[in-house]
């Protein structure tokens, strides 16, 4: 088992992958994605799993043993990376997946429930800009018509992206589904401090993308007293510090991770900074007060400077409770005592099944370095390797007789 896990992970490490930083670019229906999906049908095809194919670029690897029936147990993650991300968000739990459906096999398992492994496109949101895209349309909760008129950096609709992949945006059906089981890298640091390999999910934090406007005029570096100026810059400069303020007193989250300026040159006063604050709080109120908070901030900063603002909520996921019993059961008598039940500041397909209702749980393994979303994201391999057997317990569990 070891060695199927290994070797998965040996073939996807050049997939991608920035020959400068080591990190991974592997946005949605790009060739670096679009390869890692065929990857991932052939390990299917492999084990002699039923292929489930949508009009999105989700997939389900069926494992239908005669005599299977009820509802499915599905597992999986995604395959897509944020720009320049790690190895593991999203890969890890699409090959843990698969080495756990080995494992299971090599035990003599026979599932009385249909087990899918399965993989969710778009993940990130890391090319139109909303996290989850797959999950959301497969679960309902985006409509396709709202969804195909998304733009891309290059101003290309979500729809045509498709359709130049041969995809018509038809998502597959979770119908048959009981369970959703997604195991994960972990994204902070609370399993090093606890000293633990794998952990448990006991909630997901509210969290909101939110774009930021702010129109100025545009004039001379040189020529323009700093007295006549009205740039936009300098409100969301001023925005940036009292956003990070306001989380930090509050014990949240506020991250300004993207700008774009207009006209963008080194001797011009810009025209234009839009910049998306991403925001996560413990709490839906919570969430909701420090992105009032900080655009209220911002607002006022606005008139100080003469330039205008305009605050739009691009897309909020309000807070996810897994199912207590389901986490409790999983972190429950291992050697060593039980598995640390923890909240998680992350969004997840996990987060996007459990809001529509199908029974879930997340598993985390340890990150070494704490750091995610960056080249740095890590894991060990005999941790990766506690990551699958537990992964393969819970779907025993979940799939037995
Ligand atoms: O941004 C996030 O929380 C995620 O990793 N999708
Ligand atoms: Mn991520
Ligand atoms: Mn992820
Ligand atoms: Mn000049």
């Amino acid at each position: 088992m070891p060695d199927d896990f290994e070797r998965m992970w040996a073939d996807l490490g050049p997939v991608g992958r920035s020959a400068t930083s080591g990190g991974y670019f592997r946005q949605p229906w790009t060739s670096a994605e679009v390869e890692l999906r065929s990857w991932f049908v052939a390990q299917c095809v492999a084990r002699g799993l039923r292929v489930e194919a949508d009009g999105l670029g989700n997939v389900v690897g069926w494992w239908e043993h005669p005599g299977a029936s009820g509802p499915a147990v599905l597992t999986g993650s995604h395959l897509d990376s944020v720009l320049d991300g790690g190895a593991y968000d999203g890969p890890l739990g699409v090959v843990s997946a698969l080495a756990a459906v080995d494992a299971l096999r090599d035990r003599g398992f026979v599932p009385a429930r249909p087990i899918g492994v399965s993989v969710f496109a778009e993940e990130e949101g890391s090319r139109f800009g909303l996290a989850c895209l797959g999950s959301r349309l497969v679960a309902g909760a985006l409509p396709w018509s709202t969804a195909r008129e998304l733009r891309d950096r290059d101003g290309v609709f979500l729809g045509d992206a498709l359709a130049a992949e041969g995809l018509d945006g038809t998502p597959l059906s979770l119908a048959s589904v009981g369970t959703f089981v997604e195991l994960h890298v972990e994204q902070g640091r609370d399993l090093v401090d606890r000293g633990a390999a794998v952990g448990v999910a006991s909630e997901i934090w509210p969290h909101g993308r939110y774009r930021f406007d702010f129109t100025g005029a545009a004039n001379h570096a040189g020529t323009t007293r700093m007295e006549d100026r009205a740039d936009p810059m300098l409100t969301y400069a001023m925005t940036a510090l009292a956003a990070n303020k306001q989380a930090r007193l509050a014990g949240q989250r506020a991250t300004f991770g993207r700008i774009d300026v207009a006209p963008n040159g080194t001797n011009a006063i810009p025209s234009r900074v839009t910049a998306w604050l991403d925001a996560r709080c413990s709490t839906d109120d919570g969430l909701a007060s420090l992105v009032e908070a900080i655009s209220a901030q911002a607002s006022d900063r606005a008139s100080r400077d003469g330039t205008a603002l305009t605050v739009t909520a691009e897309s909020v996921s309000s807070s996810v409770a897994f199912s207590p019993g389901l986490a409790a059961s999983i972190a429950a008598d291992h050697e060593g005592g039980d598995w640390p039940v923890i909240p998680t500041q992350a969004g997840h397909d996990a987060g996007t099944l459990s809001a529509a209702g199908i029974p879930t749980a997340m598993l985390f393994v340890r990150n070494p370095t704490g750091i995610s979303h960056s080249p740095a994201e890590h894991a060990s391999m005999p941790d990766c390797l506690v990551g699958v057997s537990a992964l393969a317990d819970t779907l025993e569990r979940l799939a037995g007789s």
